[in-house]
């Protein structure tokens, strides 16, 4: 047996309290809701439930602007009930952790309010307050040229004090000054010990690498034409002091609990410099999300104008992120689905009615022989697709996804073409398509909630072919593939999920085959990208037929001789031999 920490070989479940399950007909998902499937995802092979935020919130981003750390957000319950829910996760041997959000908090935390009021307030330094700078003309102008990722500045002028204070998201989310000791501790008591002493396991840590934000404020280079407000991340992402920081935290806090974390790695590129977070240790983090296979796709200048790309880019993006901890005592993640992005069945592979069910078991069989902790996000488990096409713009809710619409709706004067290639990015990549109601089953709206008005979103057209209901009891369904696959990965742990990657053909654009290999033990996945039949070649002797998305793969398998097969469709088929 491998002296492993527990959450490596772990299977984490991502749940978005709003969509999950309602339990009292208000159209809200809840707490009582989620503690009502607690079973379901025992049953599915979860280890860690992860919740996102449930804490009180004016929910101008879904709960990610946080005016109370301590209390929970009223229409999801109480305190009391998330007691219960840690309970029920270590009563069936699991863990639970939070999301942790402390790059900034909600405009309406009383932090803030006090920061606000005054020059001289005690906590006017936990924010990021500057002056003015003014234009040739007199004008004044933000302080940096930072664009918050909502559109529009990272700045919002104060009125009461003539000052800005920095937000990188919505200007309802002031950012915290983590240069100012006196808020650490402060976040650490409120957001951290109050729930790690009621029995937490750990935190999803949102925009960590954002907190050290370097001390010049420098604009950014000019990448987006005729705007004043460009991408600033090169200036605020992965600061002088983030490792300080992140030993502190830890020295203080988690260390005394034996917490793991996951931490959230939006631009981090370089291998070296993701590294640098999950050494075991040194004690920052247990592992980090890094972004390029969910950024795939965005656009530079906006992540909402989407580009197309080639397999080759994805299978490039993987055995980066697969091999980049060989020989350190670094921890990775495998993930392709949250409530930030689009779904990967429709993303990576196809959501046509004929292929989609085997592009969602395609997806878990890649997915689950991945080196790194797994995380599935609710839905991913039974092959939920994005919203219909046919839905418009008055469907979405996601603040970002509004910002950018609007934006370009005042930009062009509503000009139909390119509202059109909006949605056209929107339907691959928006926020929304994640955040759909639970498909329960065939009932009324899916059987999220009983309430006769529906939910807070609107639900999937398709919901009475793909349910949980309907594939619990269909033997061949996404979800039994995805419960079997979750299995398998578990008990060929040590290779699939402690394994090195070699991938083969990098540049073939239709086929990806890939080997995972530990001590005697080879693994062969060989997946088919389109929706012709392609032939590949196996690049290892005695390699037995272990796993397939059709059917009949085995007694293909049995007629098969040599190196050479011919995958159908969407086909995935995995061999093992040793
Ligand atoms: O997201 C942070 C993040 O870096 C982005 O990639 C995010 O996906 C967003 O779409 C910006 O383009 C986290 C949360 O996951 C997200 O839901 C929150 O909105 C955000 O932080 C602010 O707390």
């Amino acid at each position: 047996t491998l002296a492993t920490p527990w959450w490596k070989d772990a299977v984490c479940y991502q749940i978005y309290p709003a969509s999950f399950k309602d339990s009292n007909g208000d159209g809200l998902g809840d707490i009582p809701g989620i503690l009502s499937k607690i079973d379901y995802l025992r049953d599915l092979g979860i280890d860690i439930v992860w919740v996102s935020p449930m804490f009180d919130s004016p929910q101008i981003d879904m709960g990610y602007d946080i005016s109370n750390y301590e209390e929970v957000y009223a229409p999801y319950g109480t305190v009391k009930d998330m007691d219960d829910l840690i309970e029920a996760c270590h009563k069936r041997g699991m863990r639970i952790i939070l999301d942790l959000v402390i790059n900034h908090t909600s405009d309406q935390h009383a932090w803030f309010k006090a920061s606000r009021s005054s020059k001289d307030s005690p906590k006017r330094d936990w924010y990021i307050w500057k002056p003015p700078r003014y234009a040739e003309d007199g004008s004044r102008l933000p302080p940096t040229n930072w664009r918050s990722y909502f559109s529009g500045p990272a700045w919002e002028y104060d009125e009461g004090t003539g000052e800005y204070f920095l937000h990188l998201f919505a200007k309802e989310q002031p950012d915290l000054n983590w240069e100012n000791e006196e808020a650490r501790n402060a976040i650490y008591d409120s957001s951290m010990r109050f729930w790690l002493d009621k029995g937490v396991d750990g935190f999803r840590i949102d925009c960590v690498n954002m907190y050290s934000k370097g001390v010049d404020y420098k604009d950014a280079p000019i990448v987006v034409p005729n705007s004043y407000e460009q991408p600033g991340w090169l200036y605020y992402a992965n600061g002088p002091r983030m490792h300080e920081f992140l030993r502190e935290m830890n020295k203080k806090v988690l260390d005394n609990y034996d917490a793991v974390t996951v931490g959230e790695l939006p631009h981090t590129p370089d291998p070296k410099r993701v590294l640098d977070y999950v050494s075991l240790a040194d004690r920052q983090m247990s592992m980090v999300f890094q972004f390029d296979i969910v950024d795939l796709g965005q656009g530079p200048a906006h992540k909402y104008r989407f580009q197309s790309w080639k397999l080759p880019d994805l299978k490039s993006i993987i055995t980066k992120w697969q091999r980049f901890i060989e020989g350190t005592d670094g921890w990775t993640t495998a993930f392709c689905e949250n409530h930030d992005q689009g779904r990967s069945v429709t993303r990576y592979a196809s959501d046509a009615p004929e292929y989609r069910v085997l592009s969602a078991k395609m997806l878990a069989m890649l997915m689950c022989t991945m080196t790194g902790t797994l995380f599935i996000y609710q839905g991913q488990e039974i092959g939920a697709i994005n919203m219909p096409k046919t839905w418009t713009i008055d469907n979405f809710k996601d603040i970002e996804s509004l910002g950018f619409y609007n934006t370009v709706a005042a930009a062009t004067n509503n000009d139909k073409a390119a509202l059109d290639e909006v949605m056209r990015s929107l339907y691959v990549l928006g926020r929304d398509n994640a955040r759909l109601p639970m498909q329960w089953d065939s009932s009324p709206f899916a059987g999220f909630t009983d309430s006769k008005d529906g939910g807070w979103m609107r639900v999937h057209d398709l919901y009475p072919e793909i349910n949980v209901a309907k594939q619990l009891q269909e033997p061949e369904s996404t979800y039994h593939f995805w419960k079997s696959m979750i299995q398998f990965r578990k008990a060929h742990r040590e290779v699939l999920v402690h394994g090195t990657f070699e991938v083969f053909e990098p540049d073939n654009e239709k086929t990806f085959v890939f080997a995972k290999r530990r001590g005697s033990k080879t693994t062969v996945v060989a997946l088919n990208f389109t929706s012709e039949d392609q032939v590949v070649e196996l690049p290892a002797d005695g390699l037995a037929l272990r796993v397939g998305n059709y059917s009949d793969a085995e007694t293909l398998e049995e007629m098969a001789t040599g190196a050479t097969r011919t995958l159908r469709p969407w086909e995935g088929r995995l061999y093992m031999a040793g």
